[in-house]
């Protein structure tokens, strides 16, 4: 342990010789909290009807033994996911994790469907964000929902909506924090539609019906996501960037940027200063996607980095939400969350450790020179003592060692399921 002391200590001073303080940056990693995805940990199944698989345009792959089967599995796994991270995090839940002892259709899914999550959110300290669920479902099949052209199928999303940010509102009086309500919906065609005008207007209009039902925003953040394309809807999605930066700017609600929701080579992290001029806050979805919107889980990537440091640079903290989605089925389900949001922390700190005054200085004046030389130099510091000695204050494992706590947690637990 004084190892990782030590190694600290020469990394503090390599880092005040170019004015940065390590201290204030963990004081202030430890005070931004993630959203860790429920999903992940039953590959998006939820507890409604164990007999409806996924669907929607998304898809988990693998078949990695140990997932949860029940809320109290899920809720044992999500510990001991938290167990393994530093700091604070919140819990993103979607409405499919409901808690009845009876079937409950999704326009009538009520808070009290969630006070079980709420007295775990409570005694863990967890803030709790919220989606309406508008996928896996009978009248969700044949690909359209909010935007259906048949009114009645877009009468039940809208009343599942409408229910989802009202328990989003519970949660954000319960537990003192707002909770983020996120709706993304599938809706799209697979091959070329020739009417791209009436599934807009009638999402437009579902959308307006669904934000009427006054909700108070002290409790409950409404956030609207896009996607470039989806399984089953390459060609056409309703829901596309455009119509909902528009809704959302003209709205004043939140945008969620999902880091896979783009063309492959377009990155999330350069919208973020831009949306954040006309919308009053932003929900990030931190996900990777390889070759397409896959959801693989978040490493410490170039376009990781970018997405924190924009946030950090942008002084964003206080109008970003961090969420993470991704969903993969073919390795531990408690370590894919570990993982993921490890690297979106590490990812936090490296942007926390910039000279941002040298180098704003340096743009400033027009020396490029000085700006990318301090770049480059900053991919070489000792960052990695910075991160140890953080998970160490913060009681959580050092280095690869969380990986041993999950494999005698798999051994202990997720191997006792199947
Ligand atoms: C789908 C969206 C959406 C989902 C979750 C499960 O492409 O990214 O956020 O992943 O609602
Ligand atoms: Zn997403």
């Amino acid at each position: 342990m004084n190892k990782i002391d030590d190694a600290y200590q020469l990394a503090r001073e390599r880092y005040a010789e170019m004015s940065v303080d390590t201290e204030a940056a963990l004081k202030k990693l430890s005070t931004i909290p993630i959203s860790l995805h429920c999903w992940q940990g039953d590959d998006v199944g939820g507890f409604e009807d164990p007999d409806r698989g996924l669907s929607g345009g998304i898809m988990a792959t693998g078949n990695y033994p140990g997932k949860a089967r029940t809320v109290a599995e899920l809720r044992q796994d999500l510990d001991m996911a938290y167990r393994l991270v530093p700091g604070d995090h919140r819990l993103n839940l979607h409405a499919i994790y409901l808690e009845s002892d009876r079937q409950v259709e999704r326009d009538d899914i009520e808070a009290k469907h969630f006070a079980g999550w709420v007295d775990w959110a409570k005694e863990n300290n967890h803030g709790i964000d919220f989606n309406p669920t508008c996928f896996s479902h009978p009248l969700a099949d044949d690909g359209f929902t909010l935007s259906h052209h048949d009114e009645g199928v877009r009468q039940f999303w809208i009343e599942h909506c409408i229910a989802c940010r009202k328990i989003g509102e519970y949660f954000g009086q319960e537990l003192g924090t707002p909770a983020v309500t996120n709706i993304w919906i599938p809706d799209g065609y697979k091959d070329t539609p020739v009417d791209r005008r009436l599934p807009r207007y009638w999402l437009n209009d579902s959308l307006d019906k669904i934000f009427t039902e006054p909700v108070d925003r002290q409790f409950n953040l409404d956030a609207v996501e896009s996607k470039l394309f989806g399984l089953g809807s390459e060609s056409y999605v309703v829901g596309s960037h455009e119509f909902y930066l528009g809704y959302a700017a003209a709205n004043q609600i939140l945008l969620c940027l999902d880091a896979g929701h783009y063309h492959p080579t377009e990155t999330i992290a350069d919208k973020i200063s831009s949306v954040l001029l006309y919308v009053p806050e932003l929900l990030l979805h931190v996900s990777r996607g390889v070759r397409w919107d896959s959801d693989h889980v978040v490493t410490l990537t170039d376009e990781l980095q970018a997405i924190t440091q924009e946030i950090i640079r942008g002084d964003y903290l206080d109008r970003v939400h961090i969420g993470l989605d991704f969903f993969d089925a073919s390795i531990n389900r408690v370590a894919a969350w570990t993982i993921g949001t490890r690297a979106t922390l590490r990812a936090l700190l490296m942007a926390l450790l910039e000279p941002m005054d040298q180098l704003r200085a340096a743009e400033q004046k027009g020396d490029y020179t000085t700006r990318l030389a301090l770049l480059e130099e900053l991919k070489g510091m000792p960052f990695g003592p910075i991160w140890d000695y953080y998970c160490l204050q913060q009681d959580v494992p050092v280095g690869v060692n969380y990986i041993s706590e999950i494999r005698t947690y798999e051994q202990q637990v997720l191997a006792q399921r199947d």
